[in-house]
């Protein structure tokens, strides 16, 4: 009886138990429907009056896009998935192949001692102050100015190729210098932008094509600091023997300009075939400063590899003819002197045109001879020291650095004038002014705030080629923009020495709007006639923007190991070129002083 009661029990609780199931299952699909009938006929005026026909159509419809939105869904979860994973574990930084680069322990020898960086700006820093600890690459803006110098290498490549210039308007090409000027300053571009193809067809054409002794006249300093460095940052780069030859011979024909004056300094123009010099009449026949003194880094290279100590001789000629040259504020170089007795003829210093390299090598040949000639350093302390205390400007409570006529500061500023940031901010990370490094940083970054401003202050975002400073502050004097890379140039060193996030971001908004305004459409790009109203175009490309402006944007987004600052020194072209090493640079010393 009890047995019969419990399988009562049972059957009913089963009974039950089932009947509900079955409810819940019915009232899921009560519900489904209800919502994929209220999804079908949302927004339908009268859904009673729909068809049969067009229920099935707008059902069927439904589950399609069920269908595309599962899809997208999984996706979705997969990109997620993908994300967290790179997320848990970043990619190292990887340079392109065939890239220069460093281990980077090299990188942190710099940070922590080989290279003593300074303590951060104590002040005045007026962005946003954010700073990053490491430098890594940033592969998107990298390939965007990779293909910025793809679109110029190959309208030059089309139209130019063994030319000196392209004419981005007209498609023409222009010669000046009578080496194939472009391709000699890019060959270093191309290497570091990792295009290997592009790098060995111009290398064939140097060894089998390019001109060593054109007879032409040609620029002594412009060659020397465009295809003389170019051919030896390649050397360097790849090591292959051909661009040293080249470069030897060059040099070997340009150096006969230190026969054609009285006082052994070298002439503007010379021709390489017949060794005949001439000065230009615009200076009234004078030497100009930067011509004759920006020569040092690539001489101490030839001679380092060629074992050829004429090379090094003629810089320090140069050097010491400049060193004991009288000048009213010691540090401070006129910009033109006489070639027959090494008098000033003008009384212009300036950091911009017919001065500005001459100052950079100073600091340059220093780093450049390992920290192994004090000559140098000690020069170049006492420039940093003269435009401290005699040129450096405020207007607006923006610093500037304008030309001086004698003992008066003028109002001007040219771009050129904006390597300046850069160059001081790299003496202040290698300790070249003792116990000053953080004041000279500060310099630096204020002067570096100024150059920026002049992008910043145009419609198209483009720098003028020289501003003038009224109480008003800052308005532009000389309106176009040629492609220039000094304020680039800066904020490369800024970046790496600080690794403040700004110089970056100034180093992008430049790079779009050089982009933005200056590019002609498949061919290349071009300058600017007046930064107010960048529709107005120059027929020009100087090579100076394959050689500089691009690479230095490039590297300013590569990690740090690329072309590392510890182990390279750029000349005044933006070619790297390595430290020479102490002892090699004392056999160059010993050679030098006869010992
Ligand atoms: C470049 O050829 C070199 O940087 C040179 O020292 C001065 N200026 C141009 C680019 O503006």
């Amino acid at each position: 009886m009890r047995k019969a009661i419990h399988r009562r029990i049972i059957a009913l609780r089963n009974t039950v138990w089932y009947r509900h199931r079955v409810a819940a299952r019915l009232a899921v699909v009560a519900v489904a429907v209800l919502v994929v009938y209220v999804a079908a006929f949302r927004g339908s005026p009268e859904p009673s009056r729909r068809t049969r026909a067009q229920i099935v159509d707008r059902v069927q419809r439904l589950s399609r896009l069920n269908k595309a939105a599962r899809k997208l869904t999984d996706s979705l979860r997969k990109s997620l998935a993908h994300a967290n994973a790179r997320l848990a574990s970043p990619p190292s930084p990887s340079p392109p192949d065939d890239v220069i680069s460093q281990p980077l322990s090299q990188q942190e020898n710099f940070r922590q001692g080989v290279l003593p960086v300074p303590p951060l700006p104590l002040g005045g820093d007026r962005w946003d102050g954010r700073v990053n600890k490491v430098g890594g690459r940033d592969p998107e803006k990298l390939e965007a100015i990779r293909g910025a110098f793809r679109l110029a290498w190959g309208g030059y490549s089309k139209y130019c190729y063994g030319e000196d210039e392209l004419r981005p308007l007209s498609r023409t090409c222009s010669n000046w210098v009578h080496m194939g000027l472009t391709l000699i300053d890019s060959l270093d571009t191309l290497w570091i932008m990792g295009l290997k193809d592009e790098f060995h067809k111009a290398k064939r054409w140097v060894a089998n094509e390019l001109p060593v002794a054109p007879n032409e006249k040609v620029s002594f300093f412009e060659s020397t600091i465009r295809v003389t460095g170019g051919l030896l940052s390649a050397y360097e780069l790849s090591g292959d023997p051909v661009f040293l030859e080249k470069a030897t011979q060059i040099q070997a024909n340009l150096d006969q300009a230190f026969q054609d004056t009285e006082i052994g300094m070298p002439v503007s123009e010379i021709n390489l075939k017949t060794g005949e010099g001439s000065l230009p009449g615009w200076t009234g026949k004078s030497l100009i400063l930067s011509e004759i003194g920006t020569n040092a880094v690539e001489m101490l290279k030839l001679s380092q590899h060629t074992k050829k100590m004429e090379f090094a001789n003629y810089a320090e000629r140069v050097i010491d003819f400049l060193d004991q040259l009288e000048t009213p504020v010691k540090g401070l170089y006129p910009s033109l002197i006489s070639p027959k007795n090494g008098r000033p003829t003008s009384r212009r210093v300036s950091f911009g045109g017919m001065g500005d390299s001459w100052y950079e090598y100073l600091l340059k040949s220093w780093l450049l001879s390992s920290r192994q000639v004090d000559k140098y350093k000690r020069m170049y302390v006492e420039t940093l020291q003269a435009i401290k205390t005699n040129m450096i400007k405020k207007s607006n409570g923006r610093i500037y650095l304008p030309t001086m006529e004698g003992t008066f500061t003028t109002r001007l500023m040219e771009h050129l004038v904006c390597f300046m940031p850069g160059l001081i901010a790299l003496g202040s990370a290698e300790g070249v002014n003792q116990g000053r490094s953080a004041e000279d940083l500060r310099l630096a970054e204020e002067l570096m705030d100024t150059c920026v401003e002049m992008y910043d202050m145009s419609e198209s975002k483009l720098a003028p080629d020289s501003v003038r400073f009224s109480n008003q502050g800052m308005v532009i004097d000389k309106r176009e923009f040629r492609l220039r890379p000094e304020t680039v140039e800066s904020l490369f060193y800024l970046w790496r020495i600080t690794h403040k996030q700004k110089y970056r971001d100034a180093a992008w908004m430049i790079f779009q709007a050089m982009d933005r305004n200056c590019r002609v459409a498949g061919v290349g790009h071009a300058n600017v006639k007046d930064v107010n109203d960048p529709s107005q175009k120059e027929d020009r490309m100087e090579s100076f923007w394959l050689a500089e402006t691009l690479k230095y944007l490039f590297l300013t987004f590569e990690d740090d190991s690329v072309i590392p600052l510890n182990k390279y020194v750029f000349n005044t072209e933006a070619h790297p070129l390595e430290k020479i090493p102490e002892q090699e640079m004392q056999v160059i010393l010993s050679s030098l002083h006869g010992a």
